[in-house]
Protein backbone atom coordinates (compact mmCIF):
# COMPACT_ATOMS: atom_id res chain seq x y z
CA UNK A 1 0.00 0.00 0.00
CA UNK A 2 1.28 3.57 -0.73
CA UNK A 3 0.32 5.61 2.13
CA UNK A 4 -0.36 9.15 2.01
CA UNK A 5 -0.66 10.10 5.74
CA UNK A 6 1.67 7.87 7.59
CA UNK A 7 5.28 7.44 7.57
CA UNK A 8 7.11 4.83 8.79
CA UNK A 9 10.87 3.47 9.74
CA UNK A 10 11.33 0.14 11.54
CA UNK A 11 15.18 -0.19 12.35
CA UNK A 12 16.65 -1.84 15.02
CA UNK A 13 13.69 -3.89 16.75
CA UNK A 14 11.80 -0.21 16.82
CA UNK A 15 8.93 0.65 14.68
CA UNK A 16 8.23 4.41 14.20
CA UNK A 17 5.00 5.61 12.92
CA UNK A 18 4.62 9.32 12.27
CA UNK A 19 1.05 10.98 11.64
CA UNK A 20 1.97 13.23 8.46
CA UNK A 21 -1.22 15.58 7.23
CA UNK A 22 0.03 18.81 9.05
CA UNK A 23 -1.64 20.66 7.06
CA UNK A 24 -5.02 19.47 9.21
CA UNK A 25 -2.69 18.77 12.61
CA UNK A 26 -2.52 15.41 11.81
CA UNK A 27 -6.80 15.36 12.35
CA UNK A 28 -8.00 11.60 11.78
CA UNK A 29 -9.92 10.99 8.73
CA UNK A 30 -10.97 7.55 7.30
CA UNK A 31 -7.87 7.04 5.37
CA UNK A 32 -5.73 7.26 8.52
CA UNK A 33 -7.91 4.84 9.97
CA UNK A 34 -7.39 2.65 6.56
CA UNK A 35 -4.01 2.95 6.28
CA UNK A 36 -2.95 2.27 9.63
CA UNK A 37 -4.97 -0.82 10.10
CA UNK A 38 -2.82 -1.47 6.61
CA UNK A 39 0.41 -1.12 8.88
CA UNK A 40 -1.04 -3.14 12.05
CA UNK A 41 -1.69 -5.98 9.50
CA UNK A 42 1.83 -5.47 8.61
CA UNK A 43 3.40 -5.37 11.82
CA UNK A 44 1.44 -8.11 13.80
CA UNK A 45 3.47 -10.92 12.35
CA UNK A 46 7.05 -9.82 12.77
CA UNK A 47 8.67 -11.12 14.90
CA UNK A 48 11.22 -8.59 14.77
CA UNK A 49 9.50 -5.51 16.11
CA UNK A 50 9.74 -5.32 19.39
CA UNK A 51 8.27 -1.79 20.52
CA UNK A 52 6.15 0.61 18.45
CA UNK A 53 6.33 4.46 18.68
CA UNK A 54 3.73 6.67 17.33
CA UNK A 55 4.19 10.31 16.71
CA UNK A 56 3.05 13.32 14.93
CA UNK A 57 4.44 15.58 12.25
CA UNK A 58 4.99 19.53 12.81
CA UNK A 59 2.98 21.32 15.51
CA UNK A 60 0.53 18.67 16.84
CA UNK A 61 0.48 15.11 17.58
CA UNK A 62 -3.23 15.00 16.50
CA UNK A 63 -5.22 17.57 16.71
CA UNK A 64 -8.44 15.23 17.03
CA UNK A 65 -10.88 13.41 14.78
CA UNK A 66 -11.32 15.19 12.00
CA UNK A 67 -13.97 17.63 11.82
CA UNK A 68 -14.39 18.78 7.96
CA UNK A 69 -14.73 14.99 7.70
CA UNK A 70 -17.09 14.15 10.24
CA UNK A 71 -19.35 17.66 9.93
CA UNK A 72 -20.86 15.59 6.27
CA UNK A 73 -21.68 13.10 8.05
CA UNK A 74 -24.96 11.63 8.48
CA UNK A 75 -26.13 9.22 11.27
CA UNK A 76 -25.18 5.74 9.93
CA UNK A 77 -21.61 7.40 8.56
CA UNK A 78 -21.44 8.76 11.90
CA UNK A 79 -21.80 5.31 13.34
CA UNK A 80 -19.29 3.89 10.94
CA UNK A 81 -16.65 6.42 11.72
CA UNK A 82 -17.16 5.71 15.26
CA UNK A 83 -16.98 1.46 15.29
CA UNK A 84 -13.74 2.10 12.91
CA UNK A 85 -12.13 4.13 14.87
CA UNK A 86 -13.07 2.12 18.37
CA UNK A 87 -12.05 -0.78 16.76
CA UNK A 88 -8.53 0.79 15.61
CA UNK A 89 -7.95 1.91 18.96
CA UNK A 90 -8.77 -1.49 20.97
CA UNK A 91 -6.45 -3.34 17.95
CA UNK A 92 -3.29 -1.10 19.62
CA UNK A 93 -4.20 -1.53 23.10
CA UNK A 94 -4.01 -5.36 22.49
CA UNK A 95 -1.19 -5.39 20.37
CA UNK A 96 1.10 -7.86 21.75
CA UNK A 97 4.00 -5.16 21.68
CA UNK A 98 4.57 -2.09 23.61
CA UNK A 99 3.29 0.92 22.14
CA UNK A 100 5.03 4.50 23.05
CA UNK A 101 3.33 7.75 21.97
CA UNK A 102 5.64 10.52 21.60
CA UNK A 103 3.51 13.29 22.32
CA UNK A 104 5.36 16.32 20.16
CA UNK A 105 2.79 19.12 20.36
CA UNK A 106 -1.70 18.96 20.58
CA UNK A 107 -3.05 15.60 21.74
CA UNK A 108 -7.07 16.94 21.23
CA UNK A 109 -9.83 14.86 21.53
CA UNK A 110 -9.46 11.82 19.09
CA UNK A 111 -5.29 12.66 19.23
CA UNK A 112 -5.67 11.98 23.33
CA UNK A 113 -7.90 9.32 23.02
CA UNK A 114 -4.77 7.82 20.34
CA UNK A 115 -2.13 8.88 23.08
CA UNK A 116 -4.45 6.92 25.80
CA UNK A 117 -4.19 3.68 23.52
CA UNK A 118 -0.98 3.72 23.57
CA UNK A 119 0.83 1.80 26.88
CA UNK A 120 2.17 5.43 28.06
CA UNK A 121 2.46 8.28 26.87
CA UNK A 122 6.12 10.58 26.52
CA UNK A 123 5.81 14.28 26.02
CA UNK A 124 7.22 17.45 25.25
CA UNK A 125 7.19 19.94 27.79
CA UNK A 126 5.33 22.09 24.95
CA UNK A 127 2.40 19.04 24.48
CA UNK A 128 -0.99 19.95 25.07
CA UNK A 129 -3.26 17.94 26.01
CA UNK A 130 -7.63 17.40 26.59
CA UNK A 131 -10.91 16.24 25.40
CA UNK A 132 -12.94 19.39 23.77
CA UNK A 133 -15.48 17.73 22.23
CA UNK A 134 -17.73 19.38 24.51
CA UNK A 135 -17.06 22.63 22.48
CA UNK A 136 -18.67 20.84 19.67
CA UNK A 137 -21.70 19.93 21.10
CA UNK A 138 -20.54 16.39 21.17
CA UNK A 139 -18.97 13.83 23.64
CA UNK A 140 -16.00 11.53 22.62
CA UNK A 141 -15.98 8.95 20.70
CA UNK A 142 -12.91 6.92 20.69
CA UNK A 143 -13.07 5.63 24.34
CA UNK A 144 -12.14 8.34 26.53
CA UNK A 145 -14.78 8.81 28.77
CA UNK A 146 -13.23 4.98 29.65
CA UNK A 147 -9.53 5.20 29.47
CA UNK A 148 -9.19 8.82 30.59
CA UNK A 149 -10.76 7.60 33.95
CA UNK A 150 -8.64 4.67 34.15
CA UNK A 151 -5.57 6.31 33.50
CA UNK A 152 -5.89 9.90 35.49
CA UNK A 153 -8.44 9.58 37.84
CA UNK A 154 -12.33 9.43 37.48
CA UNK A 155 -12.68 13.29 38.90
CA UNK A 156 -9.79 14.38 36.02
CA UNK A 157 -11.69 12.82 33.42
CA UNK A 158 -14.92 14.39 34.53
CA UNK A 159 -13.12 17.90 34.64
CA UNK A 160 -11.68 17.70 31.48
CA UNK A 161 -14.90 16.10 29.20
CA UNK A 162 -17.33 18.44 31.07
CA UNK A 163 -14.76 21.61 31.18
CA UNK A 164 -13.25 20.97 27.74
CA UNK A 165 -10.29 22.52 29.23
CA UNK A 166 -7.18 22.23 27.16
CA UNK A 167 -4.18 21.44 29.86
CA UNK A 168 -0.26 21.79 29.84
CA UNK A 169 2.12 19.20 29.39
CA UNK A 170 3.11 19.98 33.02
CA UNK A 171 -0.38 18.97 34.07
CA UNK A 172 -0.62 16.15 32.27
CA UNK A 173 2.43 14.58 34.29
CA UNK A 174 0.53 15.72 37.40
CA UNK A 175 -2.66 14.25 36.90
CA UNK A 176 -0.73 10.95 35.78
CA UNK A 177 -1.52 11.14 31.63
CA UNK A 178 1.72 11.64 30.97
CA UNK A 179 5.02 9.15 32.13
CA UNK A 180 7.82 11.89 31.47
CA UNK A 181 8.92 15.05 30.11
CA UNK A 182 11.21 16.42 27.35
CA UNK A 183 12.57 19.69 26.33
CA UNK A 184 11.12 19.34 22.15
CA UNK A 185 14.13 18.57 20.55
CA UNK A 186 15.27 16.10 22.80
CA UNK A 187 11.42 13.84 23.09
CA UNK A 188 12.42 11.51 20.21
CA UNK A 189 16.23 10.95 21.17
CA UNK A 190 14.62 9.75 24.65
CA UNK A 191 11.79 7.80 23.21
CA UNK A 192 14.23 5.66 21.35
CA UNK A 193 16.20 5.22 24.22
CA UNK A 194 13.66 4.13 26.00
CA UNK A 195 11.99 1.83 23.27
CA UNK A 196 15.23 0.43 22.64
CA UNK A 197 15.74 -0.46 26.54
CA UNK A 198 12.45 -2.60 25.92
CA UNK A 199 13.33 -3.81 23.02
CA UNK A 200 16.95 -5.47 24.35
CA UNK A 201 14.79 -7.77 26.25
CA UNK A 202 14.76 -10.81 24.47
CA UNK A 203 12.00 -12.93 26.54
CA UNK A 204 8.59 -13.03 26.28
CA UNK A 205 8.32 -11.45 29.77
CA UNK A 206 7.81 -7.70 27.68
CA UNK A 207 5.24 -8.92 25.82
CA UNK A 208 3.36 -11.36 28.41
CA UNK A 209 3.89 -8.09 31.18
CA UNK A 210 1.52 -6.30 28.97
CA UNK A 211 -0.89 -8.68 28.50
CA UNK A 212 -1.86 -9.38 32.06
CA UNK A 213 -1.75 -5.91 32.93
CA UNK A 214 -4.46 -5.04 30.22
CA UNK A 215 -5.87 -7.84 30.62
CA UNK A 216 -6.00 -7.56 34.71
CA UNK A 217 -7.19 -4.43 34.80
CA UNK A 218 -11.03 -5.53 34.13
CA UNK A 219 -11.03 -8.75 36.19
CA UNK A 220 -11.41 -8.82 40.13
CA UNK A 221 -8.00 -8.86 42.26
CA UNK A 222 -7.88 -12.66 43.13
CA UNK A 223 -8.64 -13.57 39.33
CA UNK A 224 -5.89 -11.16 38.00
CA UNK A 225 -3.75 -12.29 40.55
CA UNK A 226 -4.27 -16.36 39.48
CA UNK A 227 -3.62 -15.18 35.98
CA UNK A 228 -0.58 -13.53 36.53
CA UNK A 229 0.53 -16.78 38.96
CA UNK A 230 -0.58 -18.90 35.87
CA UNK A 231 1.79 -17.26 33.73
CA UNK A 232 4.72 -17.24 36.26
CA UNK A 233 4.60 -20.57 36.19
CA UNK A 234 4.80 -21.03 32.72
CA UNK A 235 7.94 -19.01 32.23
CA UNK A 236 9.90 -21.51 33.47
CA UNK A 237 9.41 -23.66 30.16
CA UNK A 238 11.24 -20.91 28.57
CA UNK A 239 14.99 -20.76 27.76
CA UNK A 240 15.09 -17.18 27.44
CA UNK A 241 13.87 -17.10 31.32
CA UNK A 242 16.38 -19.89 32.50
CA UNK A 243 19.23 -17.72 30.69
CA UNK A 244 18.42 -14.70 32.51
CA UNK A 245 18.44 -16.04 36.01
CA UNK A 246 21.59 -17.89 34.61
CA UNK A 247 23.13 -15.26 33.57
CA UNK A 248 22.37 -13.25 37.21
CA UNK A 249 23.85 -16.01 38.87
CA UNK A 250 26.95 -16.41 36.89
CA UNK A 251 27.29 -12.48 36.86
CA UNK A 252 27.46 -11.87 32.62
CA UNK A 253 24.61 -10.11 30.60
CA UNK A 254 21.98 -12.47 29.49
CA UNK A 255 22.98 -13.59 25.47
CA UNK A 256 18.75 -13.22 24.18
N1 LIG B 1 -10.16 18.49 12.28
C1 LIG B 1 -9.96 19.04 11.07
N2 LIG B 1 -9.12 20.06 10.86
C2 LIG B 1 -8.45 20.54 11.90
C3 LIG B 1 -8.60 20.01 13.20
C4 LIG B 1 -9.49 18.92 13.37
N3 LIG B 1 -9.69 18.32 14.55
N4 LIG B 1 -7.80 20.72 14.06
C5 LIG B 1 -7.17 21.65 13.28
N5 LIG B 1 -7.57 21.54 12.01
C6 LIG B 1 -7.13 22.36 10.87
C7 LIG B 1 -7.69 23.78 10.97
O1 LIG B 1 -9.03 23.81 10.48
C8 LIG B 1 -6.73 24.55 10.09
O2 LIG B 1 -7.06 24.29 8.74
P1 LIG B 1 -6.98 25.51 7.64
O3 LIG B 1 -7.89 26.56 8.13
O4 LIG B 1 -5.53 25.96 7.66
O5 LIG B 1 -7.39 24.85 6.35
C9 LIG B 1 -5.41 23.85 10.36
O6 LIG B 1 -5.74 22.55 10.91
C10 LIG B 1 -4.55 24.57 11.37
O7 LIG B 1 -5.36 24.79 12.51
P2 LIG B 1 -5.48 26.23 13.21
O8 LIG B 1 -5.32 27.33 12.21
O9 LIG B 1 -6.73 26.21 14.01
O10 LIG B 1 -4.20 26.21 14.16
P3 LIG B 1 -3.99 27.00 15.52
O11 LIG B 1 -2.55 26.81 15.89
O12 LIG B 1 -4.53 28.38 15.45
O13 LIG B 1 -4.90 26.21 16.60
C11 LIG B 1 -5.77 24.24 17.67
C12 LIG B 1 -4.58 24.91 16.95
C13 LIG B 1 -5.40 22.77 17.90
C14 LIG B 1 -5.97 24.93 19.03
C15 LIG B 1 -7.03 24.39 16.82
O14 LIG B 1 -6.74 23.97 15.48
C16 LIG B 1 -8.19 23.60 17.31
O15 LIG B 1 -8.85 23.97 18.28
N6 LIG B 1 -8.50 22.46 16.63
C17 LIG B 1 -9.62 21.65 16.93
C18 LIG B 1 -9.34 20.82 18.14
C19 LIG B 1 -10.52 19.96 18.50
O16 LIG B 1 -11.64 20.47 18.72
N7 LIG B 1 -10.28 18.67 18.53
C20 LIG B 1 -11.32 17.75 18.86
C21 LIG B 1 -11.93 17.33 17.57
S1 LIG B 1 -13.38 16.40 17.89
C22 LIG B 1 -16.56 9.85 17.75
C23 LIG B 1 -15.25 9.53 17.64
C24 LIG B 1 -14.31 10.46 17.86
C25 LIG B 1 -14.67 11.74 18.17
C26 LIG B 1 -15.98 12.06 18.27
C27 LIG B 1 -16.94 11.13 18.06
N8 LIG B 1 -17.49 8.85 17.56
C28 LIG B 1 -16.92 7.58 17.39
C29 LIG B 1 -18.85 9.10 17.57
C30 LIG B 1 -13.65 12.68 18.33
C31 LIG B 1 -13.90 13.94 18.22
C32 LIG B 1 -12.82 14.88 18.16
O17 LIG B 1 -11.68 14.56 18.23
Amino acid sequence: MNYEILKINIADRVAVVTISRPSALNALNTNFFKEFNHFLDDLEPREDVKVLVITGEGKAFVAGADIAEMVHMNSDEGYAFSTFGQRTFDRLEQLRIPVIAAVNGYALGGGCELAMACDFRIASKLAKFGQPEMNLGMIPGYAATQRLSRIAGIGNALYLILTADTISADDALRIGLVQKLTEPEMLMEEVMKLASKIAANGSQAVPTSKRIIRTGISMGFQEASEMEAVEFGKQFNDEATKEGMKAFLEKRKPTW
